[in-house]
């Protein structure tokens, strides 16, 4: 299993500048010709090599006449003098039992493709890699009353019936592209049309294909396909190129959806929705997914990357690109905390654990292994602090001087730092250290206050992460924002300092007592933060900041800071107690009628077990476990009137804000007592939307109330012949909290709407145990591990990508007592000696076990 290094790259020694490829369609037996114009780049005398994967090869002429060429490892050879030719080489491939879901597989009865990273090589032998762009040829042949629709990249050209039911379509793609942007689909579909008139007036048809009877679930992807077109011009002056876009949705799928030129395939959870089935969360990642497929139009396509170590150049760019229309669409502040979230509970475990790499990796076995929260969400980041560092204006610059400079290649990131320097003239030479730095920065904060010359200081120093680390020990550098309040709440500084030096010192004068300092505000750096708040101080800020993030923030370190305590009080066999402030702090934010009700219900989404692990050094979960019950259960009871009262008072509007209230509301208070069941039955029995039956189901699941079970019957009766509903059901089984949940979940795996090789299906039933049941899944007595080891055996060889995800809390296990951390080595051991280990999970054990 061998890496591949960012070092080693070297430009193609041939290219490949136009395809024509021939689909014959049939389930075990498709027929693939590839035609392509082949031209030698630079003198050399090297073979032209092809990349290959699990292929049946018919045959290979060059210019016509048979070909002379040599296989292994995968790979075709082909030596030849000619500096230019044809060469044509058929293969057959059996899509119906390609349960990997890359390349051209099957989903429900419908052709389609994946093909990003390295799929187009299931599909045929070609120079499978970003930097090589030809222009494509499709014609596709199939049934006609199975597959009536045939799609491809780019414009339809022609279309005709042909002998034995069959019918024919070619699509010509005029935008030269890479292999991993090629798609085809081929099936019977439902289909939502409409068009967008671009700002130079040029129509545009739109498409978007879903299963039958599923047509009046397309609607919101649809208008977010619009919005997201003119978001786009309006923003980052950027138009669609192309006659027509579509959007095709299965249920079978590896990834969120895939931004493939003119034709995006996309997992059907980022399409259907309906009020009755999709929850408000739903509606948002949807319109979030279409956002960012389709800004990876020009993110992405019109300039792609240069090899896979750039992956970041696309998607951390074009991630901040739908955070920004998210948040330009709706609330900032709410948008903000979800991707700090995703930074603080995910990304810095990521960084903290086996596979911590840069935004930009240095080597990689496994490339699907990399399409990871660093990669993505830390890359957004980078991208973000760019954005505050050199402001709005000098950061459309710089996109338009990257564009200028770049539409039509492959680049790296480095090329695009250059053209974001150019244009600002900000120099951005020690910035680019975030691309190769792996690991979460630690950056320690503390101050001091003199009363008699009125200074107030603050010494800000920075650690670079103990974890690997190319450039060990150079600082970054961090825009670092600060706010401070004076003791009645108003805000006497509001500027984002410069830190690039190890240790630094910045001071304020002119104070006439010691301010309450809200410190990297808004997360304006991926780092971890060090300062000892006081209880007063968060209280302070949680009231008073003028950012409703830092607020936020406030908020969530108060409860933290109260459990940690208590883990302290356990382990010193002290008694557990609760600060009354933070208390009486979480009661004024219920009752701040002034405060967004989206924005409290994120103030009262309890801060999971995961995220609190995260927070520490090493934990002892079973001390952990007792103290967040016992903080959360205080906090609940003495908030209970407060709580009761907003409830009541949402219950009665019709906005995705208030029902993120009202549902946040109902799980601290199904807390309490009993006396609030009837809140969750009546919800669940009155809802009208997904949100509220779901909200009430989660309020019963997570406080095992009497009505649970019950419940949770009635919700699989009403929706067992819906998927994506069933999903839902699946992960709150998933993530009960009681001992017997694993033997529950191994009987859900017989259930009729279960199936290992459905992503979806896994992810929701095996893949929420191990990342969300924290207390289960780490089980003293190593069932979780032990249980999950067997679903990865079994997905290693149905769907190796989707094994190498759910595996990720495995993996991360140094935070852990000796004893569990031995028995998911040993789980480890067992997966590495499987015979026919796939790379995906290769590389994942291998290094969790180094
Ligand atoms: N390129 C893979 C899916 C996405 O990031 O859009
Ligand atoms: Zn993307």
């Amino acid at each position: 299993q061998m890496a591949k290094f960012l070092k080693d790259y070297q430009a193609p020694d041939f290219n490949i500048t136009h395809i024509s490829l021939n689909f014959n369609l049939e389930a075990a037996a498709t027929r693939v010709s590839a035609r392509s114009r082949v031209l030698r780049s630079g003198e050399h005398g090297a073979p032209l090599v092809l990349d290959g994967d699990d292929l049946t090869l018919i045959s290979v002429r060059l210019n016509g006449q048979p070909a002379e060429f040599s296989q292994a490892q995968g790979q075709l050879s082909i030596a030849t003098a000619l500096n230019e030719f044809e060469l044509e080489i058929v293969t057959q491939l059996d899509p119906a039992a390609n349960s990997s879901l890359e390349g051209l597989y099957m989903s429900d009865g419908a052709y389609c493709t994946q093909c990003e990273a390295e799929g187009f090589r299931r599909i045929t032998y070609f120079l499978d890699r970003p930097d090589v762009l030809a222009r494509y040829d499709v014609r596709i042949e199939a049934d006609k009353q199975l597959f009536p629709f045939l799609l491809s990249n780019g414009n339809l050209m022609d279309t005709g019936d042909l002998a034995e039911g069959r019918h024919y379509a070619c699509w010509q793609d005029p935008f030269p592209k890479p292999a991993y942007l090629f798609a085809l689909v081929a099936g019977d579909f439902d289909l939502l049309e409409d068009e967008f008139v671009t700002r130079s007036q040029r129509p545009v048809k739109l498409q978007v294909f879903v299963d039958k009877g599923n047509l009046h679930k397309a609607d919101h992807a649809m208008a977010s396909l619009k919005k997201s077109m003119a978001w786009d011009e309006s923003r980052f002056g950027l138009e669609y190129d192309l006659d027509i876009y579509m959007i095709v949705a299965v249920d079978f799928f590896n990834m969120g959806a895939m931004e493939n030129k003119g034709l995006n395939i996309f997992n059907t959870k980022y399409v259907l929705a309906d009020k009755m089935t999709a929850t408000d969360e739903d509606y948002h990642g949807i319109e979030s997914v279409v956002g960012h497929e389709y800004f990876h139009n020009w993110t992405g396509n019109r300039v792609t990357c240069r090899d896979w170590f750039q992956l970041s150049l696309k998607e951390g760019l074009t991630v901040f690109r739908d955070q920004e229309f998210s948040s330009d669409l709706g609330s900032r502040a709410v948008n903000r905390i979800h991707a700090i979230k995703v930074i603080k509970n995910q990304q810095f475990a990521e960084d903290s654990g086996p596979m911590a790499h840069p935004i930009r990796p240095e080597s990689v076995i496994e490339m699907n292994n990399f399409y990871t929260v660093t990669v993505y969400n830390k890359g957004a980041e980078v991208i973000r602090m760019l954005h505050t560092l050199l402001g709005e204006a000098a950061f459309q610059a710089g996109m338009k001087c990257y564009f200028e400079r770049h539409d039509g290649q492959a680049v790296t990131c480095d090329d695009f730092v250059q053209a974001m320097q150019d244009a600002s003239g900000v120099d951005l030479s020690q910035f680019r250290l975030w691309y190769s730095q792996a690991g979460t920065p630690v950056v320690t904060v503390s101050d001091s206050f003199d009363a008699t010359s009125g200074r107030y200081s603050l010494k800000i120093t920075q650690q670079p992460s103990s974890s690997v680390n190319a450039d060990a020990g150079q600082p970054l550098h961090i825009p670092f924002a600060l706010e401070l309040l004076d003791a009645q709440g108003r805000s006497l500084v509001n500027r984002v300092l410069d830190v690039k030096e190890s240790q630094q010192s910045f001071e304020f004068e002119g104070l006439t007592q010691a301010p309450v300092p809200s410190l990297l505000q808004d997360f304006s750096a991926p780092v971890k933060l060090n300062y000892d708040f006081s209880i007063e101080q968060l209280v302070h800020l949680l009231r008073f900041a003028s950012s409703e993030v830092a607020r936020w923030e406030a908020s969530v370190s108060l409860v933290s800071q109260a459990i940690w305590h208590n883990v302290a009080q356990l382990q010193r066999h002290g008694s557990m107690l609760l600060d009354p402030r933070v208390a009486e702090a979480f009661r004024g934010a219920i009752l701040d009628a002034d405060l967004d009700p989206a924005l409290l219900a994120e103030i009262l989404s309890l801060p999971s077990a995961s995220a609190l692990i995260e927070q520490a050094e090493s934990v002892e979960l079973d001390a952990l476990a007792l103290a967040r019950e016992f903080v959360l259960d205080t906090l609940a009871v003495a908030c209970e009137d407060e709580l009761l009262a907003r409830y009541r008072e949402q219950a009665s509007l019709d906005c995705a804000a208030a029902r993120a209230l009202k549902n946040a509301c109902l799980g601290w208070l199904s807390r309490v007592s009993p006396v609030h069941e009837a809140l969750v039955l009546s919800q669940f029995n009155t809802a009208d939307n997904m949100t509220d039956a779901l909200g009430a189901l989660q309020a019963a699941n997570g406080a095992e109330l009497d009505c649970r079970d019950e419940l949770m019957a009635a919700f699989e009766a009403k929706w067992h012949d819906t998927p994506l509903v069933m999903d839902k059901w699946f992960a709150l089984q998933a993530t009960q909290n009681v001992p017997e949940v694993i033997d529950r979940i191994k009987a859900l795996t017989q259930h009729p709407g279960f199936s290992f090789s459905n992503p979806n299906r896994v992810r929701s039933l095996i893949g929420s145990f191990a990342a969300a049941n924290t207390y289960q899944f780490h089980r003293m007595d190593a069932k979780g591990y032990e249980f999950i080891t067997d679903c990865l055996v079994e997905l290693n060889s149905l769907n190796p990508q989707v094994a190498a995800r759910i595996i990720t809390p495995l993996i991360q296990l140094g935070k852990f007592d000796s004893a569990r951390q031995a028995s998911m080595r040993a789980c480890l051991q067992r997966l590495l000696a499987l015979p026919d280990l796939s790379k995906d999970l290769f590389e994942k054990v291998s290094k969790a076990l180094a």
